[in-house]
């Protein structure tokens, strides 16, 4: 009933609303958002080469010009890429067996999208694959998007589709336009195809040579990964040429991960380490940049963050207060939470530990420690994990959007 929420949004309240006002609040206030979903993208090939090329050239001097979030980890599980999209939206964890995507599509829900329409955002999805994939035309709308240009809004022909569709490249050249006609400000996500599985790309379209390794796999993920890379780097351009970039932020995350553990000994081999379930969480890591057109004043954070982060911190880098929401993530420009990052397993990283598989490792070290050490931070993390799924199964914002709404109208009065 509704009396579980209060205890949640106690729960939220005490550990994941910042006291502080954030460093960047309101930094983008009525800005553009323009969020890059980049499919598969994983942290590892960052600031790598393959025989003496980088692999993303264009990302690696993006991350000197941005804010760079090292030991940001997806938390995705079953349900891929729509299950980030539901975390980066909603702040809440996704379900452990199938996607919230298909089994709770009708839920209330309090989304950016949703929320920010109130403060005159327009909102819309661009993904140039069929809009019934992962049942994506339903759950925009729950999730309150404006509208989702999909694979109808595009023109795709042989010669611009790779692997599961259109190319980045000719993605994001075609979306420039629908983009030019949105209203301001915007929140625009564009979610990337070309680099998924099994990554293949025509030769002509390779920049580096394939990794060389007993998995074809990785071999050719390095070549996919430069391609899409590219292809951010043209949209870049694209946003400057069409006057869009200034008045945006642009932030690009990686989804999940790309190369499963069935691929651990050709990762050993390109790490140069042995995949302990230390190092396999790791692996779990995936870019977040955040990109501020003119801001100067950037770095690399190396605090530990996760999707579920994402909601809180564009909302505060907007302006919108969201004291009253219940979000599992924190404001990551905000310095008095103590990090904690749940991955849907069980497995979670704080700044001091990862805990994964029944074992707790030093997080700086992956040195094994006494599992004594993790138990406390092991029943906060089930918690949340079981908070999150009482909020999913039960529905639980149909009682939370009154008190929330009474809430957004005394900020807008203020
Ligand atoms: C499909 C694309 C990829 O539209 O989002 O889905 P994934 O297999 O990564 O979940
Ligand atoms: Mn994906």
């Amino acid at each position: 009933d509704g009396s579980e929420v209060k205890e949640i949004e106690q729960y939220t309240e005490e550990n994941n609303k910042s006291k502080q006002p954030s460093d960047l609040q309101g930094i983008a206030k009525d800005k553009n958002v323009i969020l890059i979903s980049a499919e598969s993208l994983q942290t590892f090939v960052l600031n790598e080469e393959v025989n003496g090329k980088e692999i993303t050239p264009f990302l690696n001097d993006l991350v000197e010009d941005s804010f760079y979030f090292s030991n940001f980890y997806h938390q995705t599980e079953q349900g891929k890429t729509s299950d980030s999209e539901w975390i980066v939206d909603t702040s809440l964890y996704p379900l452990s067996r199938g996607a919230v995507f298909f089994t709770n599509s009708e839920n209330e829900t309090s989304a950016t999208p949703e929320i920010i329409s109130d403060y005159g955002y327009t909102s819309a999805v661009f993904h140039a694959n069929n809009k019934s994939f992962w049942n994506r035309s339903v759950m925009y709308d729950t999730l309150g998007y404006d509208h989702f240009y999909s694979e109808e809004a595009y023109d795709v022909n042989d010669e611009n589709s790779i692997g599961w569709g259109l190319t980045d490249k000719a993605f994001f050249k075609q979306s420039i336009k629908y983009l030019e006609a949105m209203e301001d400000p915007y929140y625009a996500k564009f979610i990337t195809l070309t680099n998924h599985h099994p990554f293949n790309l025509p030769e002509e379209e390779q920049s580096i040579d394939k990794y060389d390794s007993n998995s074809k796999t990785l071999n050719n993920y390095v070549t996919t990964v430069r391609y899409m890379d590219e292809a951010i780097e043209q949209f870049f351009e694209d946003l400057k040429a069409s006057g869009e970039y200034e008045d945006s932020i642009i932030i690009i995350y990686g989804d999940h991960y790309g190369i499963s553990e069935n691929h651990n000994k050709a990762m050993s081999q390109f790490l140069g380490k042995e995949i302990t379930p230390y190092e396999h969480v790791q692996l779990q890591r995936v870019p977040l940049i955040v990109h501020i057109p003119g801001y100067e004043d950037t770095s690399t954070i190396t605090k530990v963050s996760g999707q579920m982060d994402l909601k809180p911190t564009i909302l505060s880098m907007l302006g919108i207060e969201t004291i009253h929401d219940v979000d599992f993530g924190t404001d990551l420009f905000t310095n008095d939470i103590e990090p904690l990052v749940v991955l849907r397993n069980g497995s979670f990283i704080t700044q001091d530990v990862v805990y994964t598989a029944d074992k707790c490792y030093d997080r700086e070290t992956g040195e094994e420690l006494d599992m004594e050490t993790c138990e406390p931070t092991k029943s906060q993390a089930q918690s949340e994990l079981r908070y999150s799924d009482s909020l999913i199964y039960g529905d639980l914002f149909r009682f939370y959007s009154t008190g929330y709404q009474e809430f957004e109208e005394k900020n807008k009065a203020n």
